[in-house]
């Protein structure tokens, strides 16, 4: 999946981004010129030792690694020891609303189930309270969480459901386009699927939570597609392929 949210969009709090071109971003190309601002949110300082690192990355004793398809690498640090967005460049330095140098590991429940009134496919998705978008209802890993733990979690405390993911499907890990991204911290995602028959989805009980504004179930087309956050539509997308590719979804 392309990566265009996290150097085109932003958080209202960050600095503007210094302008990069996809074409410019790779750290092996030179641009001399790149001078990007540096942003780390007052609250990431506040949660120092809670949710986050120290200033001083120095400090960090674990390695930085990002998750690809051979499995975890290393990535590379920059001159100070700041681990480098494996993406590339950003147009900002520090690590804005993220509050791990490099990786800020997430968890995303996908739930799929087919509406029992129109016969079309839906997704179980919220509306975040921080910027309104439409989403998955995922979130962060806590120290020790098993990854199905933080994807169960979280769709309780947002939307009120119950579901087991011990043995659901990975459909993705890996780096996520989010808009909070920068050159030295960034989000990395597991998404793990479930698709629900009507029995299972009329047993549900929705009610929006933590940092949820609302929760619906949301035909899935374009429309919805294209106003998903960070990399949650080509989530969805993935998701879609998965129904097509077993039996038609019921
Ligand atoms: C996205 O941000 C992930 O895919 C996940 O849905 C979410 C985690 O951040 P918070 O919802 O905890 O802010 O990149």
């Amino acid at each position: 999946m392309a990566p265009t949210k996290h150097r085109k969009q932003s958080e209202k709090s960050y600095p503007p981004r210094f302008p990069v071109e996809e074409s410019q971003a790779a750290w092996d190309l030179p641009f001399p010129e790149y001078d990007p601002p540096e942003y780390t949110a007052p609250q990431v300082f506040e949660h120092e030792g809670d949710w986050a690192d120290p200033a001083d990355v120095k400090a960090v004793n674990r390695p930085f690694v990002t998750r690809t398809d051979r499995g975890e690498v290393p990535v590379r640090v920059d001159e100070g020891g700041r681990p480098l967005n494996p993406l590339g460049r950003t147009g900002i330095r520090g690590r804005g609303l993220l509050g791990k140098w490099g990786r800020n590991l997430a968890g995303d429940p996908l739930v799929t189930s087919v509406d029992p009134e129109t016969g079309r496919l839906q997704v179980l998705v919220i509306e975040r309270g921080d910027s309104g978008a439409c989403a998955l209802p995922g979130g962060m890993v806590d120290e020790g969480e098993a990854i199905s733990e933080t994807v169960a979690r979280e769709l309780r405390e947002e939307t009120g459901a119950d579901l087991c993911f011990q043995t659901s499907k990975v459909l993705y890990a890996g780096i996520a386009d989010d808009p909070r991204n920068t050159d030295h911290a960034w989000m990395e995602t597991t998404v793990l699927h479930q698709h629900l028959n009507p029995a299972a989805r009329a047993g549900l009980r929705l009610r929006a939570g933590d940092d949820a504004r609302a929760v619906r179930w949301a035909d899935v087309d374009e429309l919805l597609l294209g106003s998903m956050h960070a990399s949650h539509q080509g989530f969805v997308r993935l998701a879609l392929q998965e129904l097509q590719q077993t039996a038609p979804p019921n």
